[in-house]
């Protein structure tokens, strides 16, 4: 029957391209898209949507989406059969490790991986059988340090409290910008009325951000921070809150280990010293932590600019210190740990750091990765435990990470790769053989992770809208694929565990985590979830408000929180020589835009539409001084690279500071998308530096980069503009 003749239908999901989880309502007549609208009886997201979510449609249709495996040959690429397919990428991942060694294959995975159901369920046992140590991913370009602070204090790397924005009365935002990225580490649909509310209810909203940022708008106060300096203001707002006798660890007290030893450590870092170093004033400061210390239910959460910076892990840790200093963990309106309805923290590691060291720069693991901004030079550096190798898994590493220019000379050179990802972007270019998935809207979806980090305990189910083609896999189904032409488990065990995992597949796990959860069937019979109760609730179900859960949440043998106070503040002396340092070049920092998801929605032509959004930021006092005027290309340069960019001259920036968004740069050669390739910006990671990191985690250091800056003449503008038009 043709679409035309079917009737239209309703079909209730949840969006799954960011962290907010918002429920949507879509409306379609057989494979036609008709609308996607907000869920408006979603209790938790309640109608919110962002413009990205009418994109799934986009993401579904779009012709440059690839459908079928691609081989790269001497002719261009080439569409070859599944079998075929996974035959090859299993001979070329054998192939190398024959050659070089287990260890000569790598693996990154990127974000998308987070929000994929079956690959969280069912991909732990395919990266098992590529039996590498080399293993890397986004996360040390992102949330790296939440994990190493969780695993310390709690036990558990996912044990991550989040902030209760829904009772607290004082929010203060340390790099973080949810009006834009609609919340990281804090999923929290509909957050601009969610941060309105608290000023409804009398509380004060405060972000600390080197850009005005359209959260610092509508918030009740404002302050500019120079990048990278946050673990000055950090430590004095702790020394002031000692000062002041705001300390009050309330009901926490008999769950701390190691407290007492923090007073020593920010003895001498006052309000005074941090000035200048961070452009707050010392009176500025103390306010912050005394209005903190008094005020009713108060929360300090940082995101990004805090994480992903020199000191990122010291800045996370010194967070979560505030909030323990006044009590404000596992308390209403402070930080709070969730209670999902199906949880995965018994199942997974709970973290290790140290446990190996890279080849070349000696960086340290986190739970068995590597940092990703060693993986270039892993590939480049000649010698014994050389990577020769590589398999990504929904990433694109060329553009979102440090130096993404020598990453990709580095994947220029490898002898294979293998790409799983549905775009050919400007990472699995370099590929031999793509293998792609099926799109969102083609599976079934819950939200494993971004529950476990909800302000509120809900729970949603979305099946399939669209059945995949016949012989398209899923994800997870493509590791399996894999997993059996690589290292087939020998062992009887090991057999029957694969052969369950299959018959179960991402649904059946589902349903046996949903079922033995805290609100599952186990425990009550009749009304009890299970995967298919759950479905059956279109809208999804509100299992309330967050509640305290210590001690027993702890994954700590002792059950206590271990401050560890040695261990962060060995990073004080490295510190202490930064403030000494500090070079009169402007810092670049990066921003997100409602419109954007990392790099790899820019083939929607309404969401890239409109004002070129892939421009420097910079004050207008900085644009005087150099000769810049708005709408003019500018030369950007740093240790790693130069960029030609669009300035565009702004006061919502600290002087001294250029401020561009990543995952643009869609001009390489090899691209096929057309629409993004009309919009290609440039990468903000071909001059973000490999070499910064923060040492304590290894996290990449992206913001805070030291760059020049030079206006580009009129006459030589309008030659490059006609070069590159060429
Ligand atoms: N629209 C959209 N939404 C997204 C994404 C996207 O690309 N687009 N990406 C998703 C992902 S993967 C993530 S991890 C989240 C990230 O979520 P957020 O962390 O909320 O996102 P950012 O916009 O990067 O916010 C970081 C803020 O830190 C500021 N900043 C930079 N340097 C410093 C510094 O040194 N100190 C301080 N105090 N602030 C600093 C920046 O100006 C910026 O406002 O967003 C998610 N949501
Ligand atoms: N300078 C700077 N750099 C940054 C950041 C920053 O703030 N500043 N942010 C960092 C952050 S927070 C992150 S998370 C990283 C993101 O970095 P990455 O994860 O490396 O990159 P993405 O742009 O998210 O690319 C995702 C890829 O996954 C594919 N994909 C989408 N869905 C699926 C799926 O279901 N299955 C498969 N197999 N593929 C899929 C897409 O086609 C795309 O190619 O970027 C980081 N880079
Ligand atoms: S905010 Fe995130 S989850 Fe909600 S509609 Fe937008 S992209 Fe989807
Ligand atoms: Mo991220």
């Amino acid at each position: 029957m043709p679409d035309s003749v079917l009737p239209e239908q309703i079909h209730y999901r949840t969006c799954n391209l960011c962290e907010a989880v918002c429920g949507i309502k879509i409306t379609y007549t057989g494979t036609e898209i008709h609308s996607i609208k907000g869920d408006k009886e979603d209790p938790f997201s309640r109608g919110h949507i962002c413009p990205k979510a009418i994109a799934l449609k986009d993401l579904y249709q779009d012709s440059d989406r690839i459908r079928k495996p691609l081989e790269r040959t001497s002719d261009g690429w080439k569409e070859i059969s599944w079998d075929e397919a996974l035959d090859k990428a299993a001979e070329g991942i054998r192939r190398v490790q024959k050659a070089h060694g287990n260890n000569a294959m790598a693996t990154y995975l990127g974000n998308p991986n987070v929000h994929n159901t079956g690959s969280l369920l069912m991909g732990r046992h395919f990266f098992n059988a590529v039996r590498t140590r080399n293993r890397f991913s986004a996360t040390s370009v992102d949330q790296l340090p939440h994990h190493i602070v969780s695993w310390k204090l709690f036990g558990h790397q996912l044990k991550i409290p989040v902030p209760d924005i829904d009772r607290t009365e004082h929010m203060m935002i340390i790099g973080g910008n949810p009006l834009a990225s609609n919340g990281s580490v804090m999923t929290v649909p509909d957050v601009k009325k969610r941060l309105q509310d608290i000023q409804k209810r009398g509380g004060k909203v405060i972000v600390i951000d080197p850009r005005k940022t359209e959260t610092a708008q509508i918030a009740d106060e404002h302050h500019f921070i120079k990048p990278g300096t946050d673990a000055f203001l950090l430590l004095a707002i702790i020394n002031t809150l000692f000062s002041e006798q705001l300390i009050d660890t309330a009901h926490l007290t008999s769950h701390l280990k190691g407290f007492q030893k923090i007073k020593n450590y920010v003895g001498g870092w006052t309000p005074e010293r941090a000035a200048d170093i961070t452009g707050i004033s010392a009176a500025s400061i103390k306010q912050l932590a005394i209005e903190f210390g008094k005020a009713e239910k108060p929360v300090c959460y940082g995101r990004m600019g805090v994480s992903v910076q020199e000191f990122g892990l010291l800045c996370q840790y010194l967070i979560m210190v505030i909030n323990i200093a006044t009590g404000r963990l596992d308390a209403e309106g402070g930080l709070m740990f969730t209670k999902p309805a199906a949880d995965l923290l018994k199942q997974t590691g709970r973290g290790h750091l140290g446990k190996g060291f890279s080849r070349v720069r000696n960086l340290p693991e986190f739970n068995g990765e590597f940092p990703v901004s060693a993986l270039a030079e892993e590939i480049l550096v000649e010698g014994d435990g050389q990577i020769k190798g590589l398999v990504t898994v929904a990433g694109n590493p060329a553009l979102s990470t440090p130096n993404g220019t020598q990453l990709e000379k580095g994947l220029e050179g490898l002898e294979f790769m293998v790409a799983i990802d549905f775009y050919l972007n400007e990472t699995t270019k370099h590929a031999n053989i793509i293998l792609p998935p099926v799109s969102p809207l083609e599976r079934e979806h819950y939200d494993v992770i971004f529950n476990m980090l909800a302000v509120r305990n809900t729970a949603r189910y979305s099946p399939a809208l669209f059945e995949k083609a016949p012989g398209e896999k899923h994800d997870w189904q493509i590791y399996q694929e894999l997993e059996k032409r690589l290292h087939p488990p020998r062992n009887l065990q090991g057999k029957i565990t694969n052969k369950l995992l299959k018959s179960l597949g991402p649904d059946g796990v589902l349903d046996m985590l949903l079922k033995t959860g805290p609100y599952g069937m186990l425990r009550n019979p009749l009304k009890g979830l299970s995967r298919k109760r759950l479905q059956k609730q279109v809208h999804g179900v509100d299992l309330g408000p967050l509640t305290p859960c210590l001690p027993e949440t702890l994954f700590t043998k002792d059950k206590l929180i271990h401050l560890e106070p040695e261990f962060f503040f060995k990073d004080l002396e490295r510190l202490e020589s930064s403030a000494n340092s500090q070079s009169d070049k402007l810092l670049l920092i990066g921003r997100r835009d409602v419109r954007t998801n990392n790099s790899w929605l820019h083939n929607s032509r309404r969401l890239v539409k409109g004002k070129n959004r892939c421009t420097a930021h910079l004050h207008s006092d900085d644009a005087q001084r150099l000769g810049v005027t708005n709408g003019q290309q500018i030369e950007v340069s740093s240790r790693t690279g130069t960029v030609v960019i669009e300035a565009e001259v702004t006061d919502t920036i600290m002087q001294g500071v250029v401020s561009i968004p990543h995952g643009w740069g869609h001009n390489r050669k090899g691209m096929r998308m057309a629409i993004a390739s009309d919009h290609a910006g440039q990468s903000v990671n071909d001059l973000t530096d490999d070499q910064a990191i923060d040492s304590l985690s290894g996290n990449a250091a992206l913001n805070g980069v030291p760059v020049t800056l030079t206006p580009i003449e009129k006459q030589q503008e309008s030659d490059q503009l006609k070069t590159a038009s060429v």
